[in-house]
């Protein structure tokens, strides 16, 4: 152990080691085995007390955190849900029992779109497992849970150094009883870009054996092709239920707006996706434009037209979305996605506890515990403070949506994509090229991956000072964003009715476009080789469900093996510390496993020396311990 204190200390590893360097470093004598994961905690807490956290420019002196306080429990056991309901009776009959049964069901997206929406996807797996028991034993009512997916994937990887399979299993051993459900890109997956089909099956096959109940199926382009392959995966591979979506936009009672996206499109879209196969309809609303009039109107409709239970998910931009729920549930709505209190509203969904409390009375009504659904949202009022930095500045809700219809989940991240690239200052008119550039696609939907197409289209137009005009007459010498050339090629899938052929031939140049799908032109993957591959590059600490997020997500994966070969697994850091790092006398108590917790006390840190590196000292219980770390200031 001496040896490898030596051997890893970062003066030696520099090359800057001197002839007194074992004389100047007692604490290379401390022969505490290497990299435990106290060790491997406290390289993590010293890194941020040095150099602060990356996703953190500015750290607010003034907040101070309260602690969040966990509901207990209304009984011991964890009673029946929906979950124990699906295994009981399988699908068909789990269905029919949906359509059958009159009381209107919830799905909270607290776990996955509320903090996608309102927190750029941030929130930490800690901070969910906390009340993940409480959620199964005081609220077996609820139909599902949205946990997973979407940006869910990528950002516990990248930015929380998380494993997102273990977040789901860690989930499921505390939650038994619920449905989980996850929103899937069809062919394009948790990622942005078109996969081969065997590895869409495959993740769709071990999401479904690591706790997927629900599968939200969408297409960024409404385009069905894109979508067959995850609906027949779910149905052949899995014992779930697919949820196949029509996305919404524009308004089919706005004459200026229902050309294409009119009534009629949308319940042909929805017959085709019960014909495909769908054991629910999702409308998926996913920038809150469905207005209350049109949800009535629709919902009546499409019940008319299909025979599969209707699952309605939106966003509050607008905060009249509730309103849209009434009149969707009056019309016979199965479903409708909402978020605990403190985490809904703005562009998260609508507010959960406030619409159990609307439908008291209602002949629809589900009997929830409020009492106890208030505590939970104040749990989550306390948790949501650690997340400040990543808070969007919306302050109220919006009738510009209608206008510009931004997602929100990408409401969130276009001003923080717009101050990355110095355009801050210019967001209305990043709003309005949006709009321009729907328009010159030929009015698309707009939902990820398609929605940051149009999205990168505004920020080049405002960088650089294009109006319509321009993109027409300089369009010949124009290098668009790659993301724009990969659209009109054909990348994403086709839109109804096909690219404006004008401004395709401008973009893609010389380049041919295809309109078969994008998936059909990648090799399927020989799984065995790649796991050799994944094997012999990154060793046995792996299973296959990490050589998947590789597969996605090489270069990010790459970074996140990286770091946890530094830091170790992080996910049970406190929020607070694995944000902000720890005061100097601040003590914290970190639980590693059940029933195994380890007490680290930050004491202080030491001028930087000669080589650039500061001396943390910390007590981890009760014995001194330091670590040096690099200040990169
Ligand atoms: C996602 O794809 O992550 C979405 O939430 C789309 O609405
Ligand atoms: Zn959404």
């Amino acid at each position: 152990a001496f040896l490898e204190n030596v051997l890893q200390h970062p003066t030696f590893q520099n090359g800057a080691a001197t002839v007194d360097f074992i004389d100047n470093h007692p604490e290379l004598f401390h022969l505490v085995p290497r990299m435990d994961r106290g060790t491997k905690a406290l390289q993590y807490l010293a890194e941020i007390i040095v150099n602060g956290h990356q996703d953190v420019p500015e750290i607010n002196p003034t907040i101070t955190f309260r602690t969040p306080v966990v509901p207990d429990a209304v009984q011991k056991n964890i009673s029946k849900g929906s979950k124990d309901r699906l295994t009981a009776l399988g699908r068909e009959r789990f269905i029919d029992w949906l359509k059958n049964n009159n009381s209107i069901q919830y799905t909270d997206a607290t776990f996955r779109d509320a903090h996608q929406s309102l927190l750029a996807t941030r929130v930490r797996t800690t901070d969910m497992l906390k009340v993940a028991e409480t959620v199964a034993k005081n609220h077996p009512e609820i139909f599902s849970l949205e946990m997973w997916g979407g940006a869910t994937f990528d950002v516990a990887l990248r930015f929380l150094h998380e494993c997102p399979w273990q977040r789901l299993q860690l989930m499921r051993e505390r939650i038994p009883n619920i449905l989980f459900q996850m929103l899937i890109r069809g062919s394009n997956a948790v990622g942005y870009t078109a996969y081969p089909d065997n590895l869409v099956e495959t993740f769709i096959e071990e999401s479904w054996k690591n706790g997927i109940d629900i599968f939200r199926i969408f297409d960024s382009l409404n385009w069905l092709e894109g979508m067959q392959v995850s609906i027949n995966a779910v149905r052949e591979r899995t014992g779930g239920l697919a949820e196949a979506c029509i996305c919404y936009t524009g308004d089919f009672l706005d004459p200026e707006r229902n050309h294409k996206f009119n009534l009629q499109y949308y319940i042909d879209l929805a017959k085709r996706l019960e014909d495909a196969g769908a054991h629910l309809l999702g409308i998926k609303d996913m920038a809150g434009l469905l207005k209350p009039m049109q949800a009535g109107i629709l919902v009546s409709e499409l019940k008319k037209a299909i025979d599969i239970p209707i699952h309605l998910h939106t966003h509050d931009t607008s905060s009249i979305q509730s309103a849209t729920y009434l009149k969707a549930i009056e019309a016979g709505v199965d479903v409708i996605d909402v978020a605990l209190a403190s985490m809904s509203g703005l562009t998260s969904q609508p507010n959960f506890n406030s619409i159990v409390a609307m439908m008291k009375g209602h002949p629809r009504e589900q009997p929830v515990n409020l009492h106890k659904l208030n505590e939970l949202s104040n749990y989550w009022e306390d948790v949501r403070e650690y997340y400040y930095p990543f808070e969007s500045q919306l302050k109220a809700g919006t009738a510009e949506v209608f206008d510009h219809e931004i997602p929100g989940g990408q409401y969130s991240n276009l001003r923080p994509q717009a101050r990355s690239l110095g355009l801050e200052d210019q967001f209305t008119d990043i709003k309005k090229n949006y709009v321009v550039v729907n328009k010159l696609f030929g009015d698309i939907v707009k939902v990820t991956p398609s929605s940051k197409v149009v999205g990168d289209m505004a920020l080049f137009m405002t960088a650089n000072g294009y109006s319509e005009q321009d993109i027409f007459e300089k369009g010949e010498t124009l290098s668009f964003p790659d993301s724009v050339i990969g659209l009109f090629r054909g990348d994403l899938g086709q839109t109804p009715g096909g690219f404006p052929p004008a401004l395709q031939k401008l973009v893609l140049k010389n380049e041919k476009a295809f309109t078969d799908r994008p998936n059909a032109h990648l090799q399927p993957l020989n799984l065995d080789k790649e796991w050799n591959k994944f094997e012999a590059k990154y060793g046995k600490q792996y299973t296959r469900l990490d050589l998947l997020s590789a597969l996605f997500y090489p270069k990010v994966f790459d970074e996140y093996h990286q770091f946890k070969s530094t830091f170790g697994e992080v996910y049970y850091v406190p929020s607070p510390m694995f944000f902000y790092g720890l005061k100097p006398n601040e003590e914290t108590l970190i639980e590693l496993a059940p029933g195994k917790s380890i007490l680290i006390k930050f004491q202080h840190m030491s001028q930087v020396d000669e080589h650039g590196y500061k001396q943390v000292f910390f007590k981890l219980n009760g014995q001194t311990r330091s670590i040096f770390v690099k200040d990169r200031s």
